[in-house]
Order: C-alpha cells, then structure tokens, then sequence
C-alpha cells in the first residue's frame, strides 16, 4: 500500500469513538468457544510493524478475538485519501446522473426511510498481503436504509448502466504526467447495486456510524470486498458507460498469471467480490487441554480443516450459536496432546459449492502479482511448553 503512505493526511481524533465506548460493550456477545479459566497461548509470529498507522487504523488482534461481533473501537479502518470530518448538519447526499428525478437528502431524510439491518463481515482485500497487515477484517451489525428503493424513486434511464459512489475524501491522482484530484470513488453495476442487501448504512452495532468507518453514510454492500463499501458517501451518479478511478483501475487491481490452453495470459481484474478465507484466531489453553479457535467468510462455508504442521487436515467444529448469512463463522478444534516444541497451525474453508481456500504455493495464488485478494491459506507458528 505505498500509495497509503505518501498522501497528506486529516487526521481526526477518535474522541467521539470513546463516548460511545459504554454502548456497544453490552452489545458484545459471549464468544461460544470460550472455557472456564482458560488463557491464549501467544502466536511465535506476530505482525510487523504498521508503517502507516493513519491509513491503517486499528487492527483486529486476532488473540484478542472474543466476541462474533467485533466491538467498534477494535474495528479496523483504512483510509487512502484524507478523513474528512463531516458535520451533520450542512452534509447532504445527492443523487443524480442519468435518473429522471435527481434527489438530495439529508441524514434525517434517510433516517426516516425503513430501516434494514445486516450482520456482515469486512474484510480489506489487501488483508494478509503484507506482514504488517493482517488485522483488516472485523463483523459488525450495520443498519441503514436499502439502496435499491431510492434508486427506484430517482428513476434510472434506459441507458443507465453504472452507479458511481463517491466519498467526500479526496486525493491527488498522478497517471503519466497528468496530475489530478479525485475524490474516492468506486462503482458497480446497475444490476449488483439493485441487490436488495445493500444499505446507506448509518448505524454500526447500535452506535451511530464511527467518523473512521464513513460517518455521517456509507454503502454497505454486503458480499464484497471492503473497497467497495464506500464510506463518507458525497454522491451516487448513474451513467451510460463502465467507470474508471485509482481504486477500481489502477490500486486494486490484481494482476495474475493464468495458464489458458497451455498458453500463459497475464491478466489484470478490479477487486470487487469477496473470496472464500479462513484463519486461525487464537490457540487457547485451560486444564482439560489445547483448543484452537478460527474464523471462516468470504463465501457460504460448509467445513472448515484444520493442518498441524504437515499432518492431514482434521474437520473443526463450526459454531452454530451466532450465524447470519454473510457473517464469519467461528469454529474450533480440541487439540489432543501437544507435544512440546514449535509447530504450525493452518486452516482451510471449504465453501457450500465444494470450492477450498487455496494453499499458498496454488497457482492461484503462487502465481499472483499483487496484494490484493490474498484469499490463501493463513499459517501460523505457535510454541506449546
Ligand atoms: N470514502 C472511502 N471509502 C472507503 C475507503 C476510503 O479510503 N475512502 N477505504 C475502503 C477500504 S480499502 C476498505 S478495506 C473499507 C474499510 O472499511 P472500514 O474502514 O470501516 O473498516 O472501506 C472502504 N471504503
Ligand atoms: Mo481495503
């Protein structure tokens, strides 16, 4: 993420995080792994250093874990522009383009509308691509109001075939030797922005929507990456033709080798949906033994597998206590007589359409250029005494 580092930043304070600290700690939810007197075993490798802790703030600690829910001031935020601060008051959201009744509404305008919730895991596509970054994921509760009926009321043309989302963050944008601002801006297609799960989202786990995570609006769109969930949302724009920006043609961009016919094609695709994941969270330890707790997502899960160094893969047990459609599901495995030593833990989801999580030497990933989408399976090191 070097383009991260670069970018002058507004950096905002997170007093207004701590204010609302008290509410959603009763929200927490007891973790349904969790055994009396028990304590994590640390992992040998710990992340590296964040060396951009504005861009990336706050990551998920994957020991810490101990709720489905992550709590809002554990959850993670990525900024590639500025953090702008928005006042409630004079914020507005448009939305126009190619519709036959542009509208303009405010926070209370949007607040009136019904209101629909969705429990929903995000996770940044860059999320384990560096040994700095492997906190970018976290579950919340999002409430909002559904896109698809104020897309209805605007009246998209005919030739409409692309909604735009812009942020209210901007940047400069240097391509050749042209140098422009842009303000953050992602699209979908008409069709994927109509899914009846999407919200302008202003409620994460019953607090208002944290300044980090898009206050006063966002788009939550569940299913996709966390790109496309465009926060501190300015304006949505319908137009006629397939759009461009450094966040869906140039920076989240995967570039892959893929062998068609014997031939090698090097292909280059804007990151958009989410792909099946899964890590371990924690090993934990009490005096009935060892049990290592996980996370899977990205896809409807059917198993989850769970590798001890080079042994074969051992079915985990997946909690069904806490569940919802595009949430992650928590599971664990008892690990019967550690032997003493260092070892490593994998993991491997396997979705409902028979799909597995690539292993790290999988072309599919072996043979990917970039950070982005770094869906592989997660090893960890872990020292048993
Ligand atoms: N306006 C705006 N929206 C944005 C971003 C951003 O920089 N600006 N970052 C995106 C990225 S890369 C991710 S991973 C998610 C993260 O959401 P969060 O910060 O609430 O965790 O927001 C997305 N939406
Ligand atoms: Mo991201």
């Amino acid at each position: 993420m070097p383009d991260l580092q670069r970018r002058e930043f507004i950096v905002q304070g997170s007093a207004a995080l701590a204010g609302i600290a008290g509410l959603y700690a009763s929200l927490a939810h007891a973790f349904p792994t969790r055994r009396p007197g028990e304590e994590v075993v640390p992992w040998l490798d710990q992340p590296a250093e964040n060396p951009d802790p504005v861009g990336i703030q706050t990551q998920l600690v994957w020991e810490d874990m101990d709720s489905w829910i992550t709590p809002n001031d554990k959850f993670f935020s990525i900024s590639h522009f500025n953090r702008p601060t928005i006042g409630e008051k004079t914020w507005s959201l448009e939305i126009g383009g190619l519709v036959k009744k542009p509208l303009k509404m405010t926070l209370a305008d949007i607040k009136a509308r019904p209101r629909q919730e969705v429990v929903f895991t995000v996770e940044c596509s860059g999320n384990h691509g560096f040994p700095f970054f492997t906190g970018g994921i976290g579950n919340a509760r999002w409430a909002g109001t559904p896109l698809a009926p104020i897309l209805q009321e605007a009246g998209v043309l005919e030739k409409g075939i692309e909604v735009v989302f812009f942020g209210t963050d901007k940047g400069e944008v240097t391509i050749r030797d042209i140098k422009m601002h842009q303000n953050f801006a992602r699209s979908m297609s008409l069709a994927d922005a109509m899914n009846p799960d999407n919200l302008l989202c202003y409620e994460m786990n019953g607090a208002t929507l944290p300044a980090p995570n898009g206050f006063p609006l966002r788009l939550i769109t569940p299913g996709w990456y966390g790109i496309a969930n465009v926060k501190w949302l300015k304006s949505i724009e319908v137009r006629d033709t397939r759009f461009m920006s450094l966040l869906m043609g140039r920076d989240y961009v995967t570039i892959r080798e893929e062998e068609h016919n014997g031939e090698t094609v090097w292909a280059e695709t804007s990151v958009g949906r989410a792909l099946l994941k899964s890590a371990p969270a924690k090993v934990t330890r009490n005096d009935s033994g060892h049990r290592i707790v996980g996370a899977a997502w990205g896809a409807p899960i059917a198993r989850v597998e769970v590798k001890i160094d080079q042994g074969p893969w051992m079915p985990a047990v997946i909690d069904h206590s806490e569940e919802a459609e595009y949430a992650w599901k928590i599971w664990s495995l008892d690990w019967e007589n550690p032997s003493p030593g260092e070892h490593t833990v994998t993991s491997r989801a396997i979705s409902t359409a028979g799909q597995i999580q690539p292993a790290m030497d999988d072309p599919l990933i072996a043979k990917k250029h970039t950070y982005w989408e770094s869906n592989g399976q997660v090893t960890r090191r872990i020292r048993i005494v």
